[in-house]
């Protein structure tokens, strides 16, 4: 059964036994699986910390969070009453549909609309589809914004924060040698980065400006190619223990586990005019 629909979240299965599981809490893809997926176990693609929350009581540490509308502590006078990395990673997203399932792969549908909670905390209108995607070695997430107003302009940031399982003193991440970026480890100080291959090794929190539309994170032994159409900023974060470790729902010695690159539009604000919709897209294929 290509598409396991249960009360908390939703098992997608490819054909050749990759299998990816989303929450409904966050629309958080809290798994990505080849080779075996569900039969054998197969190989676990994302990190999830094993003391995080899965029961919609608090944001999920690790796998895929949706974060929407702001990034960070909000900045936008609309914003002003939102938590950390806005709203979408701790609402409950509906199932709404089946959009492809074929030899190729499946592909499901979830749609998140403004709650009375949310309401009470945010004054604009919008609507959030999350389309993920599961081929054999591929894993794709399209964030739909829809603008549904017919007068209102909506002004967001949004990003796609990737816990990828990867040995954080041995992984690299390229090209983004020549890029602007903002390194928050160091106050917000704005920098040019002169590495062809950037590492996590020491505490690293860089949100990289007019990233490119492909990266690669590598490792003796793995990869990840990591695609991205109209996010615009790529953000790179790893703790280490000198961060990981006040973290409270961080595994002992998470961090070195993980790392996160993160699609998304976060310097400056998405304007969307009434009626429009952006497209986010991120595409994971195993190298
Ligand atoms: O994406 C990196 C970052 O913004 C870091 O600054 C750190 O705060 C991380 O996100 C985790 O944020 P969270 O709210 O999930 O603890």
């Amino acid at each position: 059964m290509p598409v396991e629909k249960l009360s908390d979240k939703v098992i997608l299965k490819s054909p050749k036994g990759a299998t990816a599981e989303i929450l409904h809490y966050g629309a958080t893809i809290i798994s990505w699986k080849t080779s075996g997926g569900l039969i054998s176990g197969g190989t676990e693609h994302l990190f999830v910390s094993s003391k995080a929350a899965l029961d919609g009581s608090k944001p999920v540490r690790g796998g895929i969070p949706v974060v929407f509308p702001c990034f960070g502590p909000p900045e936008h006078p609309e914003h002003s009453k939102l938590a950390q990395h806005g709203f979408a990673r701790n609402e409950t997203w509906t199932f709404d549909s089946v959009v492809m399932d074929n030899e190729t792969g499946v592909s499901v549908r979830l749609l998140l609309k403004p709650s009375s909670a949310v309401k009470s905390i945010y004054s604009k209108d919008f609507e959030l589809a999350y389309v993920v995607t599961l081929a054999e070695n591929q894993l794709s997430t399209d964030l739909h914004v829809t603008n549904p107003s017919t007068t209102d302009s909506l002004e967001f940031q949004a990003l796609l924060h990737t816990y990828l399982r990867a040995p954080s003193k041995a992984v690299t991440i390229s090209p983004l040698n020549g890029l602007t970026y903002i390194n928050k480890v160091k106050g917000g100080a704005k920098e040019v980065e002169k590495r062809e291959a950037v590492d996590v090794k020491q505490f690293t929190d860089s949100v990289y400006e007019d990233a490119p539309s492909k990266v690669s994170v590598i490792w003796p032994g793995g990869g990840v190619e990591v695609k991205m159409t109209e996010f615009k900023t790529l953000t790179v974060w790893n703790p280490q223990a000198e961060a990981g470790s006040k973290i409270g729902d961080m595994e002992e010695n998470g961090w070195e586990h993980f790392v996160c690159v993160e699609p998304g539009y976060v310097r400056g604000f998405k304007k969307l005019e009434p009626g429009s919709r952006w497209i986010g897209q991120q595409v994971l294929t195993l190298v």
